[in-house]
């Protein structure tokens, strides 16, 4: 029995037969590692939090992919030019899945907004900028760049549930990201930081929950890529309830 992965999705119009169409959007590289992981891809759908839990019982694992911002509502930050993409539907349907994946100890892979999505629920908040919160911070998203490639060096803990489905313990980083995390979450320690300091890893402080948070995309990276379809092969692993 393959186990079943689900992965929200985001909003966006595309041309249809009707018209500019409002279409339910997740790139394919991600549904694409989950199989080469050996797991089955579902869609999620943001919905009211409502939804979640009748969702949540019927997941193997689950995975948080990237997306636009998250509301600076949401953690009682401020708000800023920079601020883009907000889906308040997504906001609220994430942090209820991501509040529910902790409290069930759901294995969980939550990448760039996804693992924003997880400091937030569970409490923490959010850089909503970082060039105008950090001048001198390194650039962790280029115009123009490839979604492939390397921003900057991640050191990640060698001893993390992380560097060990990574099989190493340094990433040269395909980060596309403009906020990052300010203050963590108290259930959440703090696994890999770029050179400027910013967060780039994060896992539960509690090692029974299997959730690895990273700002970096390994899905874009694809499944030749090792270190980066370990990390999908650990989340498979984890909701098929074996070790990696
Ligand atoms: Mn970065």
């Amino acid at each position: 029995m393959q186990p079943i992965i689900g992965v929200s999705s985001g909003r966006r119009m595309v041309t249809s037969s009707a018209g500019e169409t409002e279409a339910h959007v997740l790139y394919t590289t991600y549904t694409g590692m989950i199989r080469w992981a050996d797991g089955l891809p579902v869609l999620l759908t943001p919905g009211p939090a409502t939804e979640v839990e009748a969702l949540l019982d019927r997941l193997d694992g689950l995975l948080l992919p990237g997306g636009g911002d998250i509301d600076p509502v949401c953690y009682g930050g401020a708000q800023h030019e920079s601020v883009y993409g907000v889906e308040p539907l997504r906001d609220e349907f994430e942090l209820a899945l991501a509040r529910g994946a902790a409290q069930r100890k759901l294995p969980t892979l939550a990448i760039c907004r996804g693992m924003q999505i997880v400091n937030v629920a569970l409490g923490g908040t959010l850089i909503e900028d970082i060039k105008s919160a950090q001048p001198d911070a390194l650039e962790h998203r280029r115009h123009g760049q490839s979604a492939t490639e390397p921003q900057h060096t991640i050191e990640l803990d060698p001893d993390s549930t992380t560097a060990h489905a990574l099989g190493k313990d340094t990433v040269e980083a395909n980060t596309i990201h403009h906020q990052a995390i300010r203050d963590l979450a108290g259930q959440l320690k703090i696994t890999g930081r770029a050179p400027d300091g910013i967060i780039e890893a994060v896992e539960p402080t509690d090692a029974s929950w299997p959730m690895w948070g990273v700002q970096w995309h390994p899905e874009w990276l694809g499944h030749n890529d090792e270190p980066s379809l370990g990390l999908f092969r650990a989340l498979v692993a984890a909701a098929g309830g074996w070790s990696a």
